[in-house]
């Protein structure tokens, strides 16, 4: 059995829950309870807040953990991370009043920065030779400036949204971060062994999402051209329509690569170009 902690409740939580099912694991959804255990997969799931997540696996309570990367280098806990689940992405960045002039980071030097992330942020500044004041509080550090308790802040931003409404911009990035799946060291040779099945099923699903399977019906004349322009798995899949000198191409391609290829298929004579999600891809 492998003890999995994800967070109770908030931003990570859904998400972890969801990525749970969609690599095929059942469990009961209770969010009144601290634990539940799969049915179908050696797996019993812990519920907890998302700053402990590092600690509780760094000591064993738990095996394993989702948890954001933001979070485990600030706490600093002996956890490897085993996995990058690509969900929850944000930056840890710092920001400073609209009105304020800034060219460079020695432009932090005296001021007062407000944050969550002492570790984080004093890291940052160490590196940049700037001397400022880290004040740590611990949630809605985005007002401190306005109220007076800071010159600026130290905060998760994801669509910079919040920053706009406090009168705030964005002037330097510390950290990118998304969820990962974290593991304690040296994990016993039966819960490496549900580890390695479990990361195995995240893979297919993360696989899954940055890839679009694509049909399309193309004139015969065309086929080389068009399959030369699909970077697909293998060769892709050529078969005759019913209408003569026609022929339907199925293959797989990166989301991120995508629009550009629909263009390119175009101009050379593909129609009907159908693109689908895959739910699940196995190498
Ligand atoms: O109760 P618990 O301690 O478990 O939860 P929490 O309140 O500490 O964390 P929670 O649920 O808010 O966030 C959990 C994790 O989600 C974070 O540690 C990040 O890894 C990730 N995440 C992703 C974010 C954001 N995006 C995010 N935008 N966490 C917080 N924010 C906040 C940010 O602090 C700011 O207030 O959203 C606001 C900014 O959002 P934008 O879109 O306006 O820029
Ligand atoms: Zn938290």
């Amino acid at each position: 059995m492998l003890r999995l902690a994800v967070q109770k409740s908030g931003r990570l939580s859904e998400k972890s829950l969801e990525f749970l099912e969609e690599c095929g694991i059942h469990f009961q959804r209770n969010k009144s309870k601290l634990k539940t255990q799969a049915t179908n997969f050696p797996l019993e799931i812990l519920f907890l807040r998302d700053d402990d997540i590092p600690r509780y696996v760094a000591k064993g309570v738990a095996d394993v953990g989702i948890v954001g990367e933001n979070v485990l280098r600030e706490k600093q806990q002996a956890v490897e991370v085993c996995e990058k689940m690509g969900f929850s992405r944000c930056r840890l960045s710092i920001a400073v009043p609209q009105s304020m002039e800034y060219t460079s980071a020695s432009d932090l030097n005296g001021l007062k920065i407000a944050t969550s992330y002492p570790n984080l942020l004093e890291e940052f500044l160490k590196k940049e030779g700037v001397k400022a004041e880290i004040h740590e509080i611990s949630g809605s550090v985005e007002i401190a400036p306005s109220i007076g308790l800071a010159e600026a802040v130290c905060d998760l931003v994801s669509s910079g949204g919040t920053l706009l409404s406090n009168g705030l911009k964005e002037v330097e990035i510390i950290l990118r971060s998304e969820a990962v799946l974290v593991n304690k060291p040296d994990l016993s040779v039966e819960k490496q062994e549900i580890l390695d099945q479990l990361q195995f099923r995240i893979k297919s699903v993360m696989r899954a999402q940055s890839y679009k399977y694509i049909l399309m019906n193309v004139p015969n004349s065309a086929i080389d051209q068009v399959s030369e322009l699909l970077p697909g798995m293998k060769s892709p899949t050529v078969m005759p329509l019913a209408e003569e000198g026609w022929s339907s191409i199925h293959t797989v391609v990166k989301e991120d690569d995508f629009w550009e290829i629909i263009e390119n298929l175009r101009q050379a004579g593909a129609e009907g170009i159908l693109v689908t999600s895959i739910e699940k891809m196995i190498l």
